[in-house]
């Protein structure tokens, strides 16, 4: 009995000695707070009986406060997965810690129809689309599947990285509708202050159309900036001689008064990762959007990684990539010089 009492204290010794050995590189993460809420939505009742609900189109939103937190609330808007936002290709710190670590409160936010928030009021169907392949191309891992970019900021040969990578996607709604309720649920949420007063969206790919929208249905002032990584889809107002696509991905044509709202905002950045020629649709779309923004006196550019900092082997996800420090580093630079990097109790 003794004995085994020995052992086991032992081994409890051993294992600290352990714990303590591996080099601790990074600081603590420090939380006031975390938790999640619903937002937006509807609560429809049944035709059969009517006094039967259902609460659904609503969005999702997780929440993490640094104890001590910056003033600008990052809220994270994903395209196809939360997931992306959370670690680097290589199970690595992702934007989430990275920004914790600066003192940003952050949220993640699961749009109506997707993640968190599949539960719609109207009828769906999942069709198993056979992707994977599909996916290393769109995000731009190399020019097709298994042909990887030279210098690509990916860990290559980590099969179990792709395999994450892929696997991590969730069921993604590129409808119009979906673009809409998605922009309906964020500018409730933005209004509300439940996300902070001065919101700042960083979004991947078609999150990027969404926020957009959504900075023009919000009435409040609020959101203050939008970075998009690759956004597929720009607004555009409806005095310049541009057709609304319809589909999912834009342009979505909308009031003057209303795209005046993306000139208020203090700033607006839309980035380009690697391989993404400047003739091609949405990088000329990217640059029309920044434009008009501009002529009503709003802060907008577009930053091509590659050309304007820099950066080579950027995939469509920038943000996961494994020169993320490099990519966060440029956007808190952009955020301290839009004064968006000062604390709550007001010391910098
Ligand atoms: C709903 O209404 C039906 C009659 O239309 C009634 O039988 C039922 O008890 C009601 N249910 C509830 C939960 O009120
Ligand atoms: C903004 O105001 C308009 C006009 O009153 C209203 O229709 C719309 O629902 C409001 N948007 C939000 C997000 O509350
Ligand atoms: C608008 O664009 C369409 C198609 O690109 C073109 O045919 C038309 O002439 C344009 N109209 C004006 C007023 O520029
Ligand atoms: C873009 O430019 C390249 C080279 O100049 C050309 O080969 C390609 O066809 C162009 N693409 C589009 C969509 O115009
Ligand atoms: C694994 C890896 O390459 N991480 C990089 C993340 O970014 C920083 C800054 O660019 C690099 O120092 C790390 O090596």
């Amino acid at each position: 009995m003794l004995f085994v009492l020995i052992s086991l204290l032992l081994i409890a010794i051993l294992n600290t000695a352990k714990t303590q050995d591996v080099p601790r590189v990074l600081s603590p993460i420090t939380l006031e707070k975390s938790g999640g809420f619903q937002i937006g939505g509807k609560v429809i009742h049944s035709p059969l009986f009517p006094n039967k609900t259902l609460s659904c189109d609503h969005g999702y939103i997780e929440y993490f406060v640094p104890w001590r937190p910056r003033r600008t609330s990052l809220v994270l808007w994903h395209s196809s997965s939360t997931q992306a936002w959370q670690n680097r290709w290589d199970g690595g710190p992702g934007y989430k810690d990275i920004f914790l670590r600066r003192n940003y409160p952050v949220y993640l936010w699961d749009g109506p129809g997707v993640g968190r928030a599949n539960y719609p009021c109207e009828a769906t169907s999942f069709q198993p689309s056979y992707r994977d392949q599909d996916n290393f191309a769109a995000w731009n891992f190399g020019p097709r599947f298994g042909s990887w970019w030279p210098g690509v900021q990916f860990p290559v040969g980590n099969e179990e990285a792709w395999q994450m990578a892929t696997s991590s996607r969730y069921v993604e709604v590129d409808t119009r509708e979906n673009v809409v309720l998605q922009a309906d649920a964020a500018a409730v949420a933005a209004d509300s202050g439940k996300i902070g007063k001065d919101v700042v969206y960083l979004t991947n790919s078609a999150g990027g159309l969404r926020a957009q929208l959504t900075a023009t249905k919000a009435n409040g002032t609020n959101i203050k900036g939008l970075v998009t990584y690759e956004s597929i889809g720009y607004v555009f107002p409806d005095n310049v001689n541009i057709t609304d696509g319809r589909g999912g991905f834009g342009p979505v044509i909308v009031t003057l008064e209303d795209f005046k709202k993306l000139a208020k905002l203090t700033v607006v950045q839309f980035v380009w990762g690697d391989h993404r020629p400047d003739n091609s649709t949405f990088v000329l779309q990217s640059r029309m959007a920044a434009k008009l923004i501009n002529l009503y006196g709003g802060n907008a550019k577009v930053l091509k990684l590659a050309d304007d900092a820099g950066l080579k082997g950027s995939t469509h996800i920038p943000f996961a990539d494994m020169d993320n420090e490099t990519v966060a580093r440029l956007l808190e630079g952009l955020l301290s010089e839009n004064g968006l990097d000062g604390y709550v109790d007001g010391d910098d």
